[in-house]
């Protein structure tokens, strides 16, 4: 059995990242969700509109999605890769190249697969805000 990991805040839950689970999962047999948590996010000067607990209730709902787990810290990839027999840890492009992510080629394959074009949550939150104010 292959198991694919992958990254992400998943707010908003649109077809860029139904794509990207897709695919992830295309490339083994199980997928696990490492989802970032509220208070994960804070540290990044982010704040999703949905929290956690609902965030990860909507990707368990997916189809291509086995386990959702918890992104708490950045440092904690190699740990996840070995707790959960990873052998695959896959990222949209935007990520290609980070030192978030470029270690884990010791210890497992690492993919990245293109995003989609024009989707993502700052369009969706940008264009409902500007159709507020019409
Ligand atoms: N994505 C995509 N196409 C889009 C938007 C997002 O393929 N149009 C992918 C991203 O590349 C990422 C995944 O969907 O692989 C989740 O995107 P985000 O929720 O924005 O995740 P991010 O904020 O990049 O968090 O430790 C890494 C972080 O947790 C990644």
């Amino acid at each position: 059995m292959k198991r694919v990991l992958t990254y992400g805040t998943f707010d908003l839950l649109h077809y860029g990242h139904i794509r990207l689970l897709k695919r992830a999962k295309e490339m083994g047999d199980y997928l696990i969700v490492a989802l970032s948590t509220d208070e994960f996010n804070a540290s990044k000067g982010k704040k999703a509109y949905h929290d956690y607990e609902t965030r990860k209730k909507m990707l368990e709902a997916i189809r291509y999605v086995d386990l959702v787990i918890p992104e708490s810290c950045w440092e904690q990839k190699a740990d996840d890769v070995k707790n959960y027999f990873v052998d695959v840890v896959v990222m949209g492009d935007d990520w290609a190249g980070s030192d978030r992510f470029d270690y884990l080629k010791e210890i497992c394959d690492l993919q990245f697969l293109s995003r989609t074009p024009g989707i993502s949550t700052t369009k969706i939150k940008g264009d409902l805000n500007l159709s507020e104010q019409k």
